[in-house]
């Protein structure tokens, strides 16, 4: 069994990683929470909750709230969706919530639920890295004690996904949230896997994808992966900035089945001020990141169907 913390911002993909963390048979999840970044905190929190209880099989977990602020905000049409999915019918059944909200904030829960284990914890971080970078600030000795990062943000290519004012279009959003934090991170010694734009633009939102949960709606799990992803756009005629893509739960699924994902190691720094603060970029004396360049498609989704 393999430790993981999993750090995430309440999107669609965020939360059906939540959902198959907790099916992972071979995952010992040690700790949850939530930063308001890509979604309001209260929904994204209470959903968060609602999934531990209805899919974790008796995990005694908690759920922590994150209390960091961002400096470059995330759109508000993207943030609401986390009200919708704590709405679903499948996550409202029982009409009670069991599993509790942690005592501390985020960044604090991450210390203790990392030295509480003897053995070194896996962090899995699906939003911006501030809730990390604090951390770090607190209390550095958790940095050995943390074999990898497995975050989804950044990217190499320059193809950000960030449409926004006084920025030059490089950056990614997870990055652009907290340019700092990504530098913060990037200075520490933990070991990084990152999962960027340029690997998870090979798994959109597609209409065959959805088609194919909509004929599996039987097994809850894919009901509510369907029903969450009903909620978002899907690649059809042509990307929008709105299209959605796997980004997160590809994160999510490479770090347990490593064999659906290629990668390199690419020497990279973090720019923190100017249009093009957040962007992540390769340089020959940077620190090295393992860079998931390519995706097993069809593994990727395989592997979603028999958890
Ligand atoms: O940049 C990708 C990150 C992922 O962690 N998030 C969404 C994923 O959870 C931000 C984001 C980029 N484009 C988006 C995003 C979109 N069209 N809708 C919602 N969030
Ligand atoms: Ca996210």
């Amino acid at each position: 069994m393999r430790n993981v913390y999993f750090n995430h911002d309440g999107g669609v993909d965020d939360l059906v990683s939540l959902l198959l963390l907790l099916k992972m048979p071979d995952i010992h999840l040690t700790g949850v929470s939530v930063i308001g970044a890509d979604c309001y905190l209260e929904p994204a929190l209470a959903a968060s909750r609602k999934i531990i209880d209805r899919f974790g099989h008796g995990a005694q977990l908690d759920v922590a709230a994150s209390d960091s602020r961002g400096v470059n905000p995330f759109p508000k049409e993207w943030r609401l969706d986390a009200f919708s999915l704590d709405a679903l019918p499948i996550l409202n059944e029982a009409g009670t919530v069991t599993t509790p909200v942690a005592a501390k904030p985020a960044h604090l829960d991450l210390i203790d639920k990392v030295q509480a284990e003897a053995g070194q914890t896996t962090l899995l971080m699906t939003g911006p890295l501030t809730d990390l970078a604090r951390a770090l600030a607190v209390d550095s000795s958790i940095a050995p004690k943390i074999d990898c990062l497995y975050w989804m943000g950044g990217t190499f290519d320059g193809r950000g996904n960030v449409a926004e004012p006084e920025q030059d279009g490089t950056t990614e959003w997870n990055a652009f949230w907290d340019p700092d934090a990504v530098k913060t991170v990037w200075d520490s010694q933990i070991p990084i896997q990152m999962v960027g734009l340029e690997s998870t633009h090979q798994v959109p939102l597609t209409p065959a994808i959805r088609q194919h949960w909509a004929t599996l709606r039987q097994h809850p799990a894919l009901d509510f992966i369907g029903q969450g992803y009903a909620l978002v756009p899907a690649l059809q005629h042509f990307e929008t900035n709105s299209t959605y893509f796997l980004w997160d739960v590809l994160t999510t699924v490479a770090t347990e089945a490593p064999a659906i994902v290629t990668t390199k190691t690419v020497t990279s720094d973090v720019l923190t001020t100017g249009p093009g603060r957040g962007r992540t970029f390769e340089t020959p004396d940077g620190r090295p990141v393992t860079l998931v360049t390519q995706v097993d498609h069809d593994g990727f989704f395989q592997r979603i169907d028999e958890l």
